[in-house]
């Protein structure tokens, strides 16, 4: 399987995140976690590492606001010409709500326009991490378009919470949206998230599309980040409605309980017959990851993967989140072995 993969991730490190309440944490989403799933893709005898190619702006500014990438691409400069004490992490403290247009033109402003939380943590390299982490998406979609039946993107840092014009959630650009979209110019794409948390950027992106079927399922947003996305009666607008589906879960789901929501989503693709599928690969729900809730175990993240791969449709898996790093190498295994 061909895995797309770049070190340029390695200089995205931010220092820490902030957690509820004020907490100042080391960054969970770091790069141990690439660390640990290369230790374990080296150990199988089907992963083959490539390099990504590089795919230029256009297919980004196809799913995000120009000026949203303008933001990322020249903030880091802007913060060390600032007057801020500390600069070892660009992290606005006021964030903006969209009920109001104004944009102003300050650099905290546009920051905390752009960013929706303390988790979108920005330094030298994160820019440059992001692009690539894009770019591994975009090899893997054109390997795949090419009448290959899978490829992985590893991406780092991860993508789905990163909507149309916005940061959040470890995510900078939105790299399975930029790969489903691209696809889409040859027929239609579904898209499958299952991620912990809800893909709230993609729901964003494609809410309005009827030519990209989006489904996320994840942990009930009443409890969990990103907590105003995610409700099961979000089904898409315009053109889109009926074209985006989220499917909330309780604490607790195990094995059992995730595999008959995923039997409903898995539905809905079938019926929606796509030329591509592209999954948003979040390992978070598994039974003892620090950020999540659920209770799907390795057995049961390996039978998550069969089932999708029983669709027998031209994929793209795309690396999203998965915090257990001592496990993160075995689970995405367990989950990939079944297109091998
Ligand atoms: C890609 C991805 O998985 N992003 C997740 C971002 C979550 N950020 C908010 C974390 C809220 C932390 N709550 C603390 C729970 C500790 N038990
Ligand atoms: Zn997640």
């Amino acid at each position: 399987m061909k895995v797309f993969y770049s070190e340029a991730h390695r200089k995205h490190e931010p220092p820490f995140e902030v957690f509820d309440g004020g907490l100042r944490t080391p960054y969970m989403e770091n790069s141990d976690r690439m660390d640990r799933i290369l230790h374990a893709l080296h150990q199988t005898d089907w992963a083959e590492l490539c390099e990504p190619k590089d795919f230029g702006l256009d297919p980004i500014y196809a799913v995000h606001d120009k000026d949203f990438i303008d933001f990322l691409a020249s903030c880091w400069t802007e913060w060390l010409a600032s007057e801020a004490r500390d600069k070892s992490t660009l992290l606005p403290a006021t964030f903006a709500l969209r009920r109001h247009p104004q944009k102003p033109t300050g650099l905290l402003g546009r920051a905390g326009y752009y960013i929706m939380d303390l988790s979108a943590c920005i330094v030298e390299g994160t820019y440059p991490a992001a692009l690539a982490s894009a770019n591994c998406a975009l090899s893997a979609a054109e390997f795949v378009s090419n009448g290959h039946r899978v490829s992985f993107a590893l991406c780092r840092p991860p993508g789905h919470h990163a909507g149309k014009d916005y940061a959040g959630g470890y995510c900078f650009i939105n790299n399975a949206s930029v790969a489903a979209n691209w696809l889409s110019s040859k027929g239609k794409v579904a898209l499958i998230d299952i991620d912990y948390h809800c893909g709230n950027g993609t729901q964003d992106i494609f809410y309005e599309r009827d030519d990209v079927l989006t489904i996320s399922i994840h942990a009930d947003p009443h409890f969990e980040y990103p907590h105003y996305w995610g409700f099961a009666d979000e089904t898409g607008s315009g053109a889109g409605l009926g074209f985006h589906k989220n499917v909330p879960l309780a604490k607790g789901t195990d094995d059992a309980r995730y595999l008959l929501a995923l039997e409903e989503a898995l539905k809905l693709i079938r019926k929606f017959e796509p030329q591509h599928l592209v999954i948003s690969a979040g390992m978070d729900i598994y039974a003892d990851d620090p950020l999540g809730t659920i209770k799907v175990s390795t057995n049961g993240i390996g039978e998550i993967g069969k089932r999708i791969a029983s669709l027998n449709l031209p994929t793209v898996v795309v690396m999203e989140g998965g915090y257990a790093n001592e496990v993160l190498g075995r689970n995405i295994v367990a989950f990939l072995n079944n297109w091998v």
